[in-house]
C-alpha cells in the first residue's frame, strides 16, 4: 500500500483554512490541518509544489520516517510555514493508520489516560459589566476555566476582546479582511489598533478583583498578554495578579526572547504559558530546562503534527510541565481533534484551549468530537474523527484576511 495522491484544499467559510487530504492506493483518505492565519497560501503552495510530488509512492504507514524525512531533506529546518506543512501530512497519515486499525487515534498513542479534557473557554467584554455576563454564561453551560480578556479605558478597540450578545457564542475572528488603503487599484491593509501598556497594567489588576468577586475562588482564571510587554512590565504585571490566583498569564513576553521568562520568574509565581507561536521542540530548549514556563501552548497544526508536538510533551514531561495546547478558530476541525487526541493519550496534559468554530465551518468539516459540562472528548469515531465536505468546501472560495497591526499613540509598531 502507498501514498497516491495529495490534494491540497482551500476553503473560506467565515475563515480561511488549508486542509491536505491524502488518498492511499487502497483508497483510504486522510485529512490534515496545515492552516497558517494570514499566511495559508504560502502552506497550500509548500505542499503542492514541493512536498506532494515527494511523496507519491511512499508507504503511508512510515510516519516517522516520513515526519524527518519532511523535516531534514529540504536543508532549511522549522519556521511556521515549512512545520504547518509538515503537521498537514503528518495528521493525514495518523489519520489513515487510525483508519486502517479500525480505532480511535488515541488509541495508537498509547490510548486514553484520562476521561476528558478539561476546557477553557474565551470571556470578554469591552468593560468589566460586559466581561462578567460572558463570565456568567460560561459558568451556566458547566465550564469550569475561563480565559478573560477585556478592554482598555482610554483604548479603543482591542485583540482579542469583543462583546457578545448576552448567551451568544464567542464568534469574535481576531483576522479580518483588510481595509482598501484607498489607492487605485486598491492595496490591502491588515486592520491598525492602538496600544497602551502602561494604561493596560494599571487596569488588568482591576478586572481579575471583579472577576474574583462574583465568581469566586474555584473558577480557573486565565490571561493572554498576546506579546506585548517587556520582561519587566510582564514581571510587574505577573505579580500583581498573583493575589487573585491566575491559572495562567499567556504569552506575557515574545516569546522568541526566552530567556526574558527569567526575570518574569524571579519576581512571581504565577504560572506562565507560551508557544502558540513555536513550531519545534528547539523553540522550547531554555524554557523547558530551566523551568522557566508551566504549559506548553503549541497545537499539533504548527508545531508538526501529532508527531512534532509529541516531542515537544516528552520532553516537557522530563521536568513537570503540562500541555496547554492552542485551540483558536485557526486550527481547523481536523488540527482541533489531533490536539484532542493527543491530549487524552499523553501523561502530562494539563488544559485544552476551545473557541468553538462557527456553525459555516462545521458544515464544511463534520467533526465527532464533543464538549459536555466543560470536558472536550475527541469520540471514537476509527482516524481523527472529522471529515471535510468537499463539496461544501468549494463554495466558499478564499478571502484575504490578516491579523490586525498594533501600535503605540505615536505610530510605531508594537509587539502584540
Ligand atoms: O492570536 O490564533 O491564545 N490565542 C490567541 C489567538 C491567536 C490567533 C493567531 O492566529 O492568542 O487568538
Ligand atoms: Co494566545
Amino acid at each position: 500500500m502507498s501514498i497516491q495522491r495529495l490534494d491540497v484544499i482551500v476553503t473560506s467559510p467565515g475563515r480561511n483554512f488549508v486542509t491536505l487530504k491524502i488518498t492511499t492506493s487502497d483508497g483510504i483518505v486522510g485529512w490534515g490541518d496545515g492552516t497558517l492565519n494570514g499566511r495559508e497560501l504560502a502552506v497550500a503552495s509548500y505542499l503542492r509544489d514541493h512536498v506532494a510530488p515527494t511523496l507519491v509512492g511512499r508507504n503511508e504507514s512510515a510516519i516517522e520516517q516520513t515526519w524527518q524525512y519532511l523535516y531534514r531533506s529540504p536543508y532549511w529546518r522549522r519556521g511556521p510555514v515549512t512545520m504547518a506543512a509538515v503537521a498537514a501530512v503528518d495528521m493525514a497519515l495518523w489519520d489513515i493508520a487510525a483508519k486502517k486499525a479500525g480505532e480511535p487515534l488515541y488509541k495508537l498513542l498509547g490510548g486514553a489516560s484520562r476521561t476528558g479534557l478539561m476546557a477553557y473557554v474565551h470571556a470578554s467584554g469591552s468593560t468589566i459589566e460586559r466581561l462578567n455576563d460572558a463570565v456568567a454564561g460560561y459558568v451556566d453551560q458547566g465550564f469550569q476555566a475561563v480565559r478573560i480578556q477585556s478592554g482598555v479605558p482610554g483604548l479603543g478597540q482591542i485583540y482579542g476582546v469583543h462583546d457578545a450578545a448576552p448567551g451568544a457564542a464567542y464568534e469574535y475572528e481576531p483576522a479580518g479582511r483588510p481595509a482598501t488603503d484607498g489607492s487605485e487599484p486598491a492595496a490591502l491593509r491588515p486592520t491598525e489598533e492602538t496600544w497602551d501598556t502602561a494604561a493596560y497594567l494599571r487596569h488588568l489588576p482591576s478586572v481579575f478583583a471583579a472577576v474574583r468577586e462574583q465568581f469566586g475562588g474555584e473558577l480557573r482564571l486565565l490571561h493572554d498578554g498576546h506579546h506585548r510587554m517587556s520582561p519587566i512590565e510582564a514581571a510587574k504585571l505577573a505579580k500583581a495578579i498573583e493575589p487573585y490566583d491566575p491559572f495562567w498569564l499567556e504569552d506575557c513576553t515574545p516569546g522568541e526572547d526566552q530567556s526574558a521568562l527569567r526575570l518574569v520568574r524571579q519576581h512571581s509565581v504565577t504560572p506562565l504559558a507560551i508557544g502558540e507561536v513555536f513550531n519545534s521542540v528547539h523553540d522550547y530548549q531554555t524554557l523547558i530546562t530551566e523551568r522557566l514556563i508551566d504549559y506548553v501552548r503549541s497545537s499539533t497544526t504548527h508545531a508538526g503534527g501529532i508527531t512534532g508536538l509529541r516531542q515537544i510533551m516528552t520532553f516537557a514531561g522530563i521536568y513537570g510541565i503540562r500541555s496547554g495546547f492552542h485551540g483558536p478558530t485557526d486550527v481547523s476541525p481536523v488540527g482541533m481533534a489531533a490536539n484532542l487526541h493527543l491530549g487524552l493519550a499523553i501523561h502530562n496534559f494539563g488544559i485544552q484551549e476551545y473557541m468553538p468554530h462557527s456553525a459555516t465551518a462545521l458544515e464544511v468539516f463534520r467533526t465527532s468530537y464533543s464538549v459536555d459540562g466543560g470536558m472536550l472528548h475527541p469520540g471514537e469515531t476509527p482516524g481523527l474523527g472529522v471529515e471535510l465536505d468537499e463539496q461544501a468546501a468549494a463554495a466558499h472560495e478564499y478571502v484575504p484576511a490578516y491579523l490586525p497591526v498594533n501600535r503605540l499613540r505615536d505610530g510605531s509598531v508594537h509587539d502584540w
